[in-house]
């Protein structure tokens, strides 16, 4: 195997990154950051806390208030979890399918959503839900607004893990054109003030293996609900 130089400054900032991956910070709009790499260290944490939570509040496919089934399946945790079904959207303080509370928002989820809301800006973040998103390939979210917080000063943090995505970042109105923004595996991307009600969406997954996750991509969004 041929021999890779790598100098000693390389070797200890990165070192508990995956080495293809850079973490920087890329603004793409006026409060809005994708923080590259971001979750990778805390990756060892996050993946057995995911399961933890996941045992508890399996993930489902919803029903919008119009009828369609959505293609990426869901679950939450945190003291509200984000629900739909033909009645309508809504934050509870139950999980509908299992009639128990949504499980507790694991210590490793909180700090990093607060230590990713700090390094753009929103310091003091306190997200009391953090929604889960699994999309497995063909998979897509439509343009929408989050919009069902009470809280909209608070900004929401947003976590890639497994496959890439192609996500839509749009204006005030629907039809405002959208920027493709590529997400990857351990990308963190923080909006909020001017930014917050920002239409976005996230194209069909395309297929493939993640070596860590599979075939599928997992998205958490941290938000402060009430
Ligand atoms: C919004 N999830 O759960 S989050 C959602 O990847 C949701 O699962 C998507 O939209 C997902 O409500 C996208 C990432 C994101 C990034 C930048 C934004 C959402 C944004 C900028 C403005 C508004
Ligand atoms: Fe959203």
């Amino acid at each position: 195997m041929p021999y890779k130089p790598m100098s000693p400054a390389t070797f200890d900032l990165f070192a508990d990154a995956e080495p293809e991956q850079e973490r920087r910070r890329e603004p793409i709009g006026e409060q809005s950051f994708v923080l590259r790499g971001f979750a990778l260290p805390w990756l060892d944490r996050l993946l057995p806390a995911l399961e933890t939570v996941l045992a508890d509040a399996p993930l489902r496919q919803m029903v919008t208030p119009g009828g369609f089934t959505m293609s990426a399946a869901m679950s939450s945790c945190g003291t509200w979890g984000w629900t739909t079904d033909r009645s309508g959207y809504r934050y509870t303080r139950h999980d509908p399918q299992t009639g128990r509370p949504w499980p507790a928002m694991p210590e490793v989820f909180f700090e990093l959503a607060q230590a990713a809301a700090r390094e753009a800006g929103f310091a003091g973040f306190v997200p009391d839900a953090c929604l889960i998103n699994r999309y497995v390939p063909g998979a897509k979210m439509s343009l929408h607004q989050d919009k069902d917080e009470a809280c909209l000063a608070a900004p929401i943090v947003s976590v890639s893990l497994g496959l890439p995505a192609m996500f839509l970042f749009g204006g005030f109105e629907r039809s405002d054109k959208s920027q493709r923004v590529p997400l990857l595996h351990g990308d963190i991307v923080v909006w909020g003030g001017v930014d917050r009600l920002r239409y976005h969406g996230v194209l069909p997954i395309k297929g493939g293996q993640h070596p860590r996750l599979g075939e599928q991509r997992i998205n958490f969004t941290f938000r402060t609900a009430k």
